[in-house]
């Protein structure tokens, strides 16, 4: 039974290339493991899409080569290494994939998808993203694509939370945490902690008049998330320039008040790693964002009946 206070680390990831094998890359992420236990740390977080590059990058008529950034087991062969070496370490983790399975019928269901792995190397929880960007037809204009919206389904579990790691943990993907509703959904089912993995670029092609605001972004909206909801955020990037395209940083702890208390200094494989207090939730929840106290639910419903 893990206690509720614990050293926790952020393990954001460099660069990973088009070719670059999963051997590699789950081989990275041992290493990462493996110092962050050295150091003390009981559970690992990754970013989302983890063991591969950001495929969404590129319009793939190869379906072939489509499929191959995609796992169709967890663990699978080119996992089971990670798996086994968090529970030689008894260490747990949060892992983002794309994840591919055949249904009943046959056909191909492709998420994007992020789990939580118990020390004893379970998966205890399941989360498919939800907010997915981008769009779905090939757009030549842009210098990238991101063609979440073609490679991934809307997300079919809604936002569950998970009695793991020593309190109530929820999950969520990149984009999720632009939207307050993500967090207030999860805090409001009493997730306690939010990991999340990112991948965002710094180009923004729609209107990249707001290139420069990615980080402050990234941040303002992960710390609103934890302040107003009076939980812990772990947000993990993959991060730097990833075939010719830069991805921003930024890895960070983020405590119920909303302080950032560890954040990463580069945009290399590297370790975040903080003291989680699971109890510091009530800090918030208790006095400023006491919902049961202060919160009408009552409020929010609809009252305005459409217009004629
Ligand atoms: N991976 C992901 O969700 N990225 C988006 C990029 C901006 S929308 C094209 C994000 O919200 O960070």
């Amino acid at each position: 039974m893990m206690t509720r206070r614990y050293l926790l680390a952020a393990a954001q990831l460099g660069p990973i290339s088009r070719n670059e094998t999963r051997e590699s890359v789950v081989q990275r992420m041992i290493e990462l493991m493996h110092e962050a236990h050295r150091r003390g740390a009981s559970v690992i977080v990754y970013p989302e899409l983890a063991l591969t590059t950001f495929f969404p990058r590129w319009y793939l008529e190869d379906e072939q080569e489509l499929d191959s950034f995609y796992e169709t087991a967890m663990p699978g062969p080119k996992t089971q290494t990670l798996f086994d070496t968090a529970k030689q370490l008894g260490m747990g983790f949060y892992l983002g994939y794309a994840e591919l399975f055949r249904d009943d019928s046959g056909n191909s269901r492709r998420f994007n998808t992020s789990i939580l792995v118990s020390a004893d190397g379970e998966i205890v929880g399941k989360y498919r993203k939800v907010h997915l960007p981008g769009h779905a037809e090939n757009e030549p204009w842009r210098p990238f694509q991101h063609l979440e919206k073609r490679y991934f389904e809307h997300g079919n579990l809604g936002f569950p939370v998970f009695e793991t790691f020593g309190g109530v943990m929820g999950m969520c993907l990149c984009n999720d945490r632009r939207w307050p509703e993500t967090f207030r959904v999860l805090a409001l089912r009493g997730a306690e902690m939010v990991m999340l993995g990112y991948n965002t670029p710094v180009h923004y092609p729609l209107a990249p008049e707001h290139d420069h605001l990615q980080d402050f972004h990234n941040h303002l909206c992960m710390q609103a998330g934890a302040y107003q909801n009076g939980c812990w955020v772990i947000g993990v990037a993959k991060a730097g320039r990833e075939e010719g395209c830069d991805l921003i940083g930024g890895t960070c702890i983020i405590a119920p008040t909303g302080e950032i208390i560890s954040r990463a200094q580069g945009f290399g494989d590297e370790l975040v790693m903080a003291d989680i207090d699971l109890d510091r939730c009530a800090e918030i929840r208790r006095n400023i964002f006491n919902f049961a106290l202060h919160r009408e639910p009552e409020d929010y419903a609809p009252i305005c009946e459409p217009k004629a």
